[in-house]
């Protein structure tokens, strides 16, 4: 009979530009608090926040394990660990989704997509001896074969429960501690769900087009909560995809949330479109209900590279956004993609001059990544372009792929170069220099040395797929194996 259960969200050990965030993402513990509520024991276990030692999971009856693509490899240490000790693994979450048969080697199911309805449905069978045949969303092995059942339709039975957070192991030990109290980010979302398809994304896969809205009295619980006990400077991350699709709810909830209160210390921080900031009604709102950073996905200043992208943007909208950003009080965090076939060297270096220019307050520089499941991943995977499935560097800051008009290493170190000018010692010590940049900045030159090495490694075998003017020779692609970078 299961009764215990626990989750585990591993981390990833290579660094990455949010290394210094620590915080649980929400999923695990939305799970959790519905098993509770069904009576079940459950813990949730957050490598960010504590470790397991591994033998501390034996005593659960049934572990699920959620891995991003980045940390999967990680996640599948624990489950061959739990395997070896004949427990019940399930593992689920955006890259057991797109691949589930490669976590079906190390689990007995995989739950693909939103799992509220499909986990119950799953534990009811296996502890009643029910059948798994009709199990809307998941995979599992019958006579050594993979079987997928019928994707699972999104659902709503979200939308009134919060993540209980309380349920992760060492969550209010570590919030008290010296540094964590800093780095400890809480986070609160109001719906999931983005009517846009951007190629390099998966959101949409995992959470459908149609915007599904959480109850307000919910979100701004969540709010309170998320509140509770900060005494350091600190920012509460608002997480939704797109909070701005239904205009009218988003200022709703911002006049909610400011009617919460909140110490000067505490800033909250979103991702918005470019779209957003046409609405000056909206943007005055966001400064009044204390906003400081906005997360921008300008994604290229190429409009060759926006348009393969998926996306309609173009340098003038890059501009506008920072002019009104400043004009309310708000500071920005351009993100942008490097790496697409139309880029080169130039778009990389045009994008830090513009950064610098618009003197943003932030900028992440990611490396176009391959997400199973996006149509990045299928495009370069049919191209043959992918040279490693070393899942740990798919985290937007390694090269991957052969790009088309530079070699990868010269992604790699042009990337480097960029981050270096950005966020160099002068331009952090500057008067006015932002805080945020200065975090950044830290998080940049941790990863500096790893980056570097990583670019070593590349130029171990890229040279024979270019031309001496860095151009994909895309005949010799045949020679690539997907393991170039491993042997
Ligand atoms: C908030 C967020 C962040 C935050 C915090 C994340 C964190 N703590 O790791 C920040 C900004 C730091 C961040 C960083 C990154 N993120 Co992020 N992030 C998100 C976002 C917007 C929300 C995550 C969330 O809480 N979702 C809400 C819950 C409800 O969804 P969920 O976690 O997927 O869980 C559901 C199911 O997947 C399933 N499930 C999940 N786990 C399990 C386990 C079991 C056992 C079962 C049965 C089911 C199950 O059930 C849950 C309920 O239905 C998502 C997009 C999204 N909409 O999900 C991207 C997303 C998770 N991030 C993504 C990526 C790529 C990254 C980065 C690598 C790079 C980047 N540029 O953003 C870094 C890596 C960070 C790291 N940990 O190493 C990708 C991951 C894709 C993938 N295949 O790995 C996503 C999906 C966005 C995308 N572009 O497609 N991210
Ligand atoms: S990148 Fe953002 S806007 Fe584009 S599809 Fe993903 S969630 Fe939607």
């Amino acid at each position: 009979m299961i009764r215990k259960i626990a989750f585990v969200e591993p981390n990833t050990k290579i660094p990455n530009f949010y290394s210094f965030i620590a915080t649980p993402r929400l999923g695990v513990p939305i799970l959790a608090s519905i098993l509770k509520s069904k009576g079940y024991e459950v813990d949730v276990y957050s490598d960010k926040i504590r470790k397991p030692p591994p033998k501390e999971l034996l005593q659960y009856d049934l572990l699920g394990i959620s891995s991003l693509t980045n940390s999967s490899i990680e996640g599948y240490r624990y489950a061959d660990f739990l395997k070896r000790h004949n427990k019940t693994v399930i593992i689920g979450g955006p890259h057991a989704t797109f691949v589930p048969e490669e976590s079906l080697a190390h689990c007995d199911y995989v739950v693909r997509g939103e799992a509220e309805e499909t986990i119950l449905e799953l534990l009811d069978a296996l502890n009643n001896g029910g059948s798994v045949e009709n199990i809307k969303g998941i995979s599992y092995k019958k006579n050594g074969t993979c079987v997928h059942n019928e994707d699972r339709e999104f659902t709503d039975t979200f939308l009134n429960v919060s993540p209980d957070l309380s349920l992760v192991k060492g969550i209010e030990d570590f919030k008290k501690g010296f540094i964590n109290k800093f780095t400890y980010t809480p986070m609160v979302y109001t719906s999931r769900g983005c009517p846009f398809n951007c190629r390099y994304c998966t959101v949409i896969k995992l959470a459908g087009r149609k915007l599904r809205y959480r109850d307000q009295d919910c979100c701004i619980e969540d709010v309170r909560a998320a509140l509770e006990g900060i005494e350091v400077r600190k920012s509460i991350m608002i997480i939704d995809d797109n909070f701005t699709v239904d205009m009218k709810r988003a200022k709703e909830l911002l006049h909610k949330i400011m009617k919460l209160g909140k110490p000067d210390y505490v800033l909250y921080n979103m991702q918005l479109r470019v779209e957003s900031f046409k609405d000056e009604e909206f943007l005055a709102l966001l400064n009044r209900a204390g906003f400081g950073l906005i997360h921008v996905g300008f994604e290229s200043v190429s409009k060759e590279s926006l348009a393969e992208l998926g996306k309609k943007l173009g340098v003038e909208d890059i501009k506008f956004v920072v002019d009104q950003a400043r004009k309310f009080g708000l500071k920005v965090n351009g993100l942008f993609i490097v790496g697409a076939d139309s880029d080169s060297v130039k778009t990389i270096r045009d994008t830090v001059d513009l950064t610098m220019e618009l003197d943003m307050a932030v900028m992440q520089l990611f490396i176009l990544c391959p997400l199973p499941g996006s149509d990045v991943f299928n495009q370069l995977t049919s191209e043959n372009r992918l040279f490693t499935r070393d899942w740990r560097y798919y985290d937007c800051h390694h090269s991957v792929f052969f790009p088309r008009t530079m070699k990868p290493s010269t992604l790699q170190r042009e990337v480097i170069e960029a981050n270096r000018r950005f966020y160099s010692h002068s331009r952090l010590l500057k008067k006015g220099s932002a805080g945020n940049r200065i975090t950044c900045g830290m998080a940049v030159h941790s990863m500096e040395k790893f980056l570097k090495s990583y670019a070593e490694k590349l130029r171990r075998f890229e040279d024979r797929f270019y031309t001496k003017d860095e151009e994909l020779i895309t005949e010799r692609l045949q020679e690539n194996n997907a393991r170039l970078l491993e042997a």
